[in-house]
């Protein structure tokens, strides 16, 4: 477990380190299913070693349809993250995090007007004081190696010359602890099934508004 992986009350995640990969520079594709063998989207996936940082272009979080948007974001170190808001409602941002602590009046309509630098690694979850039932995650990391799996559970990372020896995956419905969780490796191309049923989604949402 990274020691930052634990630093928020409404936060359950996990990482696994799994094995040493003969990966040559080039791609390296995941893909991550649950226990039951669905594809898990939005399941946050780096390499080490990793790429070196490099100078990282802005990211956006949006506020759309009272959610957040997107639920899960990865951003490395130093980051700048935007926080429109696409509603035509006031949204009130916060996080409580260590990793970044701050809170944004968001005006309808709100674009380019809030900009938050995610200068620690670390997880940093996000509310709306407005909304309850408003969550999202933006997890800083150290290093330019990583993605998060699409609808299919897939995702494909570039990775730097020589070996990869660990691959680590988080995603917000993970609990329990970190057993190494080695799946099939064939070449450049790595299944992850994980062992253990998620938990619910975390994100809630008034009766009847779905
Ligand atoms: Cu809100």
């Amino acid at each position: 477990m990274f020691p930052w992986a634990r630093m928020d009350g409404r936060f359950a995640g996990f990482c696994l380190a799994v094995m040493v990969l003969p990966v040559m520079a080039g791609e390296f594709s995941v893909t991550v299913t649950t226990a039951d063998g669905k594809p898990l989207p939005d399941a946050v996936v780096w390499v080490s070693p990793g790429a070196a940082p490099l100078s990282p272009a802005p990211s956006v979080m949006d506020q759309l349809d009272k959610r957040f948007k997107p639920f899960v974001l990865p951003v490395q170190t130093g980051t700048q993250v935007d926080f429109p808001n696409s509603d035509s409602i006031n949204h009130h941002v916060y996080s409580f995090s260590p990793a970044k602590r701050f809170e944004l009046k968001l005006f309808p309509g709100s674009h380019n007007a809030h900009t938050v630098t995610f200068d620690k690694p670390g997880l940093v979850t996000l509310g709306c004081n407005i909304h309850d039932w408003m969550l999202a995650y933006i997890l800083v990391l150290p290093t330019s190696s990583f993605g998060k799996t699409n609808a299919q559970g897939e995702l494909k990372l570039p990775v730097p010359d020589g070996m990869v020896k660990e691959i680590s995956v988080w995603h917000p419905q993970l609990a329990s602890a970190p057993e190494p969780l080695v799946q099939k490796v064939s070449g450049v191309h790595m299944q992850i099934r994980l062992d253990k049923p998620l938990k619910p989604d975390p994100r809630r949402r008034p009766r009847g508004y779905d």
